[in-house]
């Protein structure tokens, strides 16, 4: 049995947590990350069959029984993974019955997964339905999206048109565009579920008034999404109080996607 320390993905867990930390989108306990693990890679690290306790997961997930998860801890900090990540992180798999999860490693002081989870795996479930290669699912408290969120209107197609003006790379990055819901009670079925059912046409989904959510086929592909729009949103609060002399127009915006070939929501124009 190799070293679960030494497992990529225990190491894409510490490098991407540190990261978030650094960057400032993960203050306290903010912010949460699940990442989808192939069953034979765990299997060269732990004994499968061995659980070392069962945690209700408070819904049903039957699409997703038998697949294993590596996830942030709840109340955990993301600058203390990288020191501790077998009481900041644990391995999981969703249970035969679909409504429990089975601790296979990890919260070593006797803790749980992120208060997210409900979010996390119904959005894993939502994605997984659209792109089989889906794997990642990732929430922050970005700083100037979250400023934005304060000034912008929080509808999808206003602020997805806002982000793509402020960098030329984000339409190419998220021609998607972003998904956005009004502020609700966070670590609810309810959350998980609006946010499911944005995650089948967005990679991304705002979370008004407390941060973003991001899903991908790898960790640098969604990392790269919310940075991305991080990025486009720090522009705009550089900006927003100033007069606007230049823009990027909506026809330079089509012609970028078209160059790029990507399959963009043309509905989100004006054109
Ligand atoms: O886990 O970010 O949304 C802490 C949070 C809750
Ligand atoms: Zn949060």
């Amino acid at each position: 049995m190799k070293d679960i320390f030494t497992a990529p993905f225990v190491e894409e867990m510490k490098r991407t947590t540190a990261n978030m930390y650094r960057l400032g989108w993960d203050e306290r306990n903010g912010g949460n990350i699940s990442l989808l693990l192939d069953t034979d890679e765990v299997a060269e690290y732990l004994d499968l069959g061995h659980v070392i306790r069962t945690i209700p997961i408070g819904f049903e997930a039957k699409a997703l029984v038998g697949r294993i998860f590596i996830v942030t801890g709840t109340g955990k900090y993301f600058k203390n993974v990288e020191v501790d990540p077998e009481t900041n992180l644990g391995i999981i798999r969703i249970a035969e019955d679909g409504c429990t999860a089975e601790l296979l490693w990890g919260y070593k002081d006797g803790g749980r997964f992120t208060s997210e989870l409900p979010a996390h795996l119904m959005s894993h479930m939502a994605r997984l339905e659209v792109d089989p290669q889906h794997r990642v699912v990732m929430h922050c408290h970005p700083t100037h999206t979250l400023a934005m969120n304060y000034v912008h209107e929080l509808d999808e197609r206003k602020m997805t048109h806002t982000l793509w003006e402020m960098c030329t790379e984000c339409i190419v990055v998220f021609p998607d565009g972003v998904g956005v819901l009004p502020w609700m009670l966070c670590g609810t079925n309810s959350i998980g579920e609006a946010t499911a059912a944005k995650m089948r046409e967005f990679r991304l989904v705002v979370w008004g008034m407390h941060g973003i959510y991001g899903a991908g086929k790898t960790m640098d592909e969604t990392f790269g999404l919310i940075e991305t729009v991080e990025k486009a949103a720090q522009i705009y609060m550089l900006t927003a109080h100033l007069p606007r002399i230049n823009t990027i127009r909506d026809h330079e915006l089509r012609e970028l996607a078209e160059f790029f070939g990507v399959d963009y929501r043309k509905d989100f124009l004006d054109l």
